[in-house]
């Protein structure tokens, strides 16, 4: 089954907008099998974000990913990789559309409170660095036939 990886970013976390958030995905029916609370070192940062490292907000970048606890978790479901980029939005928070995370909590581009994998290869490659296999809880709800036919 298809999973993403999704954190919240310390802005996310600071203005007390983990429940709500972690709701958007929980009732759109997708499935939650890793979560935890963490602060996140210079090191991962720089492995999570290397793709940007010669872009020249990468030093911010690292700065504010680093800067207080972030919430990483795991969502399942068919489609999540691409679903949960549309649940997010745009990068630029003032771009994103309204109904989206970053569309109606966000009006900057370094504050844009969530990351979300791009694709499922890169999906499955940022899980790993986060989480190790068994802090990931593989489970079938009981209201699955209700979401999905
Ligand atoms: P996304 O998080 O939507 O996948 P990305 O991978 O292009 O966006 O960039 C990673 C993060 O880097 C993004 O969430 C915020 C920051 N960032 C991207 N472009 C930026 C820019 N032009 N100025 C400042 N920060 C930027
Ligand atoms: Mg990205």
């Amino acid at each position: 089954m298809e999973r993403t990886f999704i954190a919240i970013k310390p802005d996310g976390v600071q203005r007390g907008l983990v429940g709500q958030i972690i709701s958007r995905f929980e009732t759109k029916g997708f499935t939650l099998v890793g979560l935890k609370i963490m602060s996140v070192s210079k090191e991962l940062a720089e492995k999570h974000y290397e793709v940007h490292k010669e872009r020249p907000f990468f030093p911010s970048l690292i700065q504010f990913i680093t800067s207080g606890p972030v919430v990483a978790m795991v969502w399942e479901g068919e489609g999540v990789v691409a679903s949960a980029r549309k649940i997010i939005g745009a990068t630029n928070p003032l771009s994103a559309e309204p109904g989206t995370i970053r569309g109606d909590y966000g009006i900057s581009v370094g504050r844009n409170l969530i990351h979300g994998s791009d694709a499922i290869e890169t999906a499955k490659t940022e899980i790993s660095l986060w989480f190790k296999d068994e802090e990931l809880v593989s489970w079938q709800p009981t209201l699955t036939p209700w979401i999905v036919e």
